[in-house]
């Protein structure tokens, strides 16, 4: 009994869990505790609707949700295996590059930590790349989509997320600028090596804290 621990056993794997989350509590999180209100930005009551231009038709029967790369445990989940995990509310608020903030947005739905123990990422996964049904592509770093208020979110307001906001599920990182928050998500890639997603090589900036106004990459 006491020869050895095999490097697969739930206890080895717990203890890893442990570890991955610590380096994540480490922190690139920089929102200050004192300034709510990011620099160049201003309130707006309405919640206005940014994209593309394409709404992508996904109902909830229809959508999965493909976890991939860099992981132990590839996810492949239907609507209602994804809303069959742990529920998360968080409030927070939204910061859109284009300078309007939002405050106290409810959200409903799967905390990213969650998703990151359900999956496992690898010791060397250090990035995730987001892929969303009207084909935006953004990237965060590990530690950034790993954020103690980011979540994967299919409601808002109590209310299923509109098609128009990123329905049936959307990401939501509220730390960052809302670029990186995905709409209408269909996978979740992870990467060892950083891949800039739509935004980030059409100018923006590769991390987007509001707070260091990261809005344009040679910020
Ligand atoms: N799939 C997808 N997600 C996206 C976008 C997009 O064009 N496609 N636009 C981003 C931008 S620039 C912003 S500001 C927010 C806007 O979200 P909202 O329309 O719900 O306010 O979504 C982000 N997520
Ligand atoms: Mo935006």
């Amino acid at each position: 009994m006491a020869d050895e621990t095999p490097s697969d056993s739930k206890l080895t794997r717990t203890k890893e869990k442990w570890a991955r989350e610590g380096r994540f509590l480490t922190g690139k999180i920089t929102r200050p505790e004192d300034q709510r209100l990011p620099p160049g930005q201003h309130l707006t009551k309405d919640w206005p609707v940014l994209d593309l231009g394409v709404v992508p038709p996904v109902s909830r029967e229809r959508w999965r949700l493909d976890v991939y790369g860099a992981i132990e445990s590839p996810v492949f989940w239907t609507f209602d295996e994804f809303i069959a995990q742990k529920q998360a509310r968080f409030t927070s608020d939204i910061h859109c590059v284009t300078t309007w903030s939002r405050y106290d947005n409810e959200w409903d739905g799967l905390a990213t930590r969650e998703l990151l123990a359900a999956c496992q990422p690898r010791e060397d996964a250090r990035f995730v790349t987001l892929h969303s049904h009207d084909g935006y592509t953004t990237n965060l770093a590990l530690e950034d989509f790993a954020a103690e208020d980011a979540l994967l979110a299919h409601s808002w307001s109590g209310q299923p997320l509109t098609e128009e906001h990123g329905g049936p599920v959307r990401l939501v990182v509220p730390h960052l600028y809302f670029w990186k928050s995905a709409k209408w998500l269909q996978a979740i890639e992870f990467l060892t090596e950083d891949a800039p997603g739509f935004w980030e090589v059409r100018g923006y900036h590769n991390r987007g804290d509001p707070w260091a106004e990261q809005r344009y990459s040679d910020d």
